[in-house]
């Protein structure tokens, strides 16, 4: 029940909502680490359930050493790991969307990016994906799962999947993801990418990132998203990494870790992306609605990299 009390007493919903705010605030700096470790105990066995379950995919040395440069530098290039039919499957589907895009960009809910185009609202049903479209098949393969996996030591959770098409903005001013920040989803992000347009050069608004190490004095900043001069006057430009990688080509980054940006497209440019975003569990927010939908027969390993 809420109190009102002249003033002398916080009503009982703001106090859960200030509550909300400092732990938002708290979970984006190394503290939301004791977050993450308080919920992980409030889950006696799953972690260990998840780690067998993990351990039941295939490995292969150059699946352990992906993973090994994940953990120390932030960021990988996988576009020789991954399965390339499975790659292709996606292109397919995404060639056909932009192939439709006005068609589609007039049925889009409208979102705050107006740099990105979202083109999938039409495979989703009540905002989930069915699990054997080619985007969510291609999020499962086990290459994917077990880089991941080994670097979180843990069954990762498919948080989302996503197709943007990125095209130049009007006046050109920086907003959103096209400004330097970090990922505050959880306390582990890795985000699986694949450029599905050839990205040639930074008029292509390549996906642009500094390495963990670099980035770690962004680790604690509550500043959300940055300008170049105010990231360069710490790292200097050198760190920076432009992801410039024909079609076809996947990369993972801890974009929890590395500092990013991308989306700068300049005009008569644009950049089609596939990403598909993982988390470790449990996740250190409430877990928003289901984003995938069963279809089909799927493993125990599967239904909980969905948790479904
Ligand atoms: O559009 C880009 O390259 C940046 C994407 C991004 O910031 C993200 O996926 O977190």
């Amino acid at each position: 029940m809420t109190t009102i009390d002249a003033g002398v007493k916080t009503p009982k919903k703001q106090k859960i909502s200030q509550f909300r705010r400092l732990l938002w605030h708290v979970n984006r700096t190394d503290l939301g680490w004791l977050t993450k470790a308080a919920l992980t105990t409030l889950q006696p066995g799953a972690r260990a359930k998840r780690a067998a379950l993990l351990g039941q995919l295939p490995s292969k040395a150059e699946w352990s050493e992906a993973s090994r440069n994940l953990d120390r530098d932030g960021y990988v290039d996988v576009s020789q790991l991954m399965d390339r039919s499975l790659a292709q499957a996606v292109a397919t589907v995404a060639d056909d969307k932009v192939s439709r895009l006005n068609e589609l960009s007039d049925k889009q809910k409208l979102g705050h990016k107006s740099f990105w185009v979202s083109l999938l609202d039409e495979d989703l049903v009540n905002g989930a994906f069915a699990t054997d479209h080619p985007f969510v098949r291609y999020a499962l393969q086990p290459a994917a799962l077990r880089i991941i996996g080994d670097f979180m030591r843990d069954l990762p959770q498919l948080s989302d999947v996503l197709l943007t098409l990125s095209q130049p903005t009007p006046d050109q001013a920086l907003s959103y993801s096209q400004l330097w920040h970090l990922d505050h989803d959880d306390k582990r992000v890795c985000k699986l990418f694949i450029y599905l347009t050839d990205v040639q050069n930074t008029a292509d608004g390549p996906f642009t990132f500094i390495p963990a190490g670099p980035s770690k004095p962004f680790r604690n900043t509550l500043k959300s998203h940055m300008s170049d001069a105010q990231v360069f006057a710490k790292t200097g430009p050198d760190a920076v990494k432009e992801m410039i990688a024909p079609r076809l080509s996947a990369f993972i980054v801890n974009t929890a870790r590395c500092l990013h940006m991308g989306s700068r497209i300049q005009s008569d440019h644009s950049r089609l992306l596939y990403t598909a975003t993982y988390i470790q569990q449990p996740r250190i927010y409430p877990e928003p609605p289901a984003r995938f939908r069963a279809v089909g027969t799927l493993t125990e390993l599967e239904r909980t990299v969905m948790r479904l």
